[in-house]
């Protein structure tokens, strides 16, 4: 039997071989909560949280749940207010079972849960917008225009709704993912631009923060199931289309060869970003939508318009 490393104990339940730590169950939870509460203070909103509203971007996952739970746990001793907004893409086979667990758990944490429907906010779904691509009617994979709308309609529905910040549930593995997809694309702007919380932006401009930011997706997975969160597995049918599931592989076999690779890519992250300074580029309105965007046209007003064409093509080859 392996005693945890913290107490010296209780059986160890979970080996985080980069960190040299064996825990049991009660220090893993604890030292969750102290990873969460580091983002927090590193993101410098730990003194400045008091009678906010804090709107949680969930989507019935492990990350964004695990997120979603621990803020409920913080909210008092920071005195934030919680409410959790998901998006339904419409995506068969899915999102109704997640859907179901998050209202579950929403529920039981006495959170407000604010559904918001794809379609009929922009008229189409995933599903369709998959059919789309598949058919080489539009540029984007579905995970592209998923992750550009949801948040365009997270910021929207968080304006609408009086928060004052965006907390997503994007994981340590998402980070360095996203650093890895960033250098290959070789995007130094976007390198600078990822962090535990979005840079101050004009007033009208919700910043987001990521309270999951040094857990690894392991850990998480851990969380999710010591605290009895656990739902059934279902794994969304496209996400194996995007660039972030053949880097997550990748990084994956990297941290298996060369245990510590994953924390070492972050402070490689940490330390460029430091390094770098980039102009901050100034922010307007949409002239289609009115929300705050470096371009003329924001980038979800320009994918809707690209999938109204396309289905407006397809209807008239169907006559
Ligand atoms: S829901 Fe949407 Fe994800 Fe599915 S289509 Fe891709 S982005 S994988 S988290
Ligand atoms: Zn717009």
């Amino acid at each position: 039997m392996v005693l945890c490393t913290s107490c010296g104990k209780r059986k160890a339940v979970i080996v985080v071989k980069s960190r040299g730590e064996a825990l049991c169950k009660e220090c893993f939870l604890r030292k969750f909560k102290d990873l969460v509460i580091k983002a927090l203070t590193d993101a410098r909103l730990t003194g400045g949280l008091g009678s906010k509203l804090v709107a949680v971007a969930t989507s019935g996952g492990k990350d964004s749940s695990n997120a979603l739970y621990v803020l409920n746990e913080l909210k008092q001793t920071y005195g934030f207010d919680l409410i959790a907004i998901m998006v339904n893409e419409g995506i068969k086979g899915y999102r109704e079972l997640k859907a179901k667990a998050l209202r579950k758990l929403c529920k039981k944490l006495n959170v407000e849960l604010i559904e918001v429907n794809l379609r009929k906010e922009v008229g189409v779904d995933i599903d369709e917008v998959a059919s789309l691509y598949e058919r080489g009617l539009i540029p984007f994979k579905p995970c592209t225009v998923c992750g550009v709308l949801r948040r365009y309609l997270v910021s929207l529905y968080a304006k609408e709704l009086g928060a004052n910040y965006v907390a997503t549930g994007h994981n340590l593995d998402d980070e360095i993912q996203t650093f890895v997809m960033n250098l290959i694309r070789g995007d130094l702007r976007a390198i600078a631009r990822e962090g535990i919380i979005t840079s101050p932006g004009p007033e009208d401009v919700i910043p987001r923060f990521k309270p999951l930011y040094y857990i690894t997706e392991r850990e998480s997975m851990a969380y999710f199931i010591l605290r009895g969160l656990m739902t059934p597995h279902v794994e969304c049918p496209y996400a194996k289309l995007s660039m972030r599931y053949k880097i997550r592989s990748l990084i994956n076999y990297a941290e298996y060869r060369y245990p510590g690779s994953k924390y070492r890519l972050l402070k490689l992250k940490e330390e460029i970003k430091a390094k770098v300074e980039m102009p901050r580029t100034a922010l307007r309105k949409c002239t289609i939508c009115g929300m705050p965007s470096s371009r003329h046209i924001c980038r979800a007003c320009e994918m809707k318009e690209e999938i109204s064409k396309a289905l407006r093509e397809l209807k008239l080859s169907k006559f």
